[in-house]
């Protein structure tokens, strides 16, 4: 269902990390002129990082507080969101959610070459397997609103663009009409 006080929808781009997030959003907001919102840059310039966790190697979220201070630009809508996470976020907030995908071969180069290791170069490959990011998305949005894409190539980057440029084509039909 669309939201009705929203002047452009907001779009949700998840996956594991390494899977293209960063790369589709960027290009998909030049493109679109929506506004592309890093969750974890933001999550860090407000202050919404809380212990290092050791064990895997990443700051544990304060969620509320991150969730607070996105709610009035969430509301307005034009947002791409970028996060390796999607349960956290009010369903509200959404009006499409794609989750990107990648087999366990390029994930694991991309990740190396990023200079993970160890435990947590394990676990998102195992994550990536486990399809968790995608079944969090099934388990947290309407099932109709998820989409999986193949996040490989070059080409299948120019598709996927393309592909949400066409959906937000026709969001844009559908509200003006
Ligand atoms: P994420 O934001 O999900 O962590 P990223 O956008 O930083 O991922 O991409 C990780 C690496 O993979 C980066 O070196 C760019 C590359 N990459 C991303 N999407 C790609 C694609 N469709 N084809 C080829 N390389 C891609």
């Amino acid at each position: 269902m669309q939201h009705p006080k929203r002047a452009a929808p907001n779009i949700l781009i998840t996956g594991t990390p390494g899977v293209g997030k960063s790369t589709l959003c960027e290009k998909l907001s030049e493109t679109t002129g929506l506004k592309w919102l890093e969750i974890s840059k933001i999550a860090k310039e407000n202050n919404c990082l809380e212990e290092y966790d050791e064990e895997y190697q990443c700051c544990v979220l304060d969620e509320d507080k991150l969730l607070d201070g996105l709610e009035e630009v969430m509301s307005c809508g034009g947002n791409i969101v970028d996060y390796h996470c999607c349960d956290l976020f009010p369903e509200r907030w959404f009006d499409i959610v794609f989750v990107l995908r990648t087999d366990n071969t390029t994930l694991y180069d991309r990740l190396v070459g990023r200079g993970y290791s160890g435990k947590k170069l394990e676990d998102n490959i195992q994550c990536e397997i486990f399809q968790t990011i995608l079944e969090e998305a099934r388990a947290s949005y309407a099932t109709e609103i998820v989409h999986e894409l193949s996040s490989h190539t070059p080409e299948e980057l120019e598709s996927n663009l393309q592909r949400i440029c066409l959906w937000l084509q026709q969001w844009f039909n559908d509200t003006n009409n």
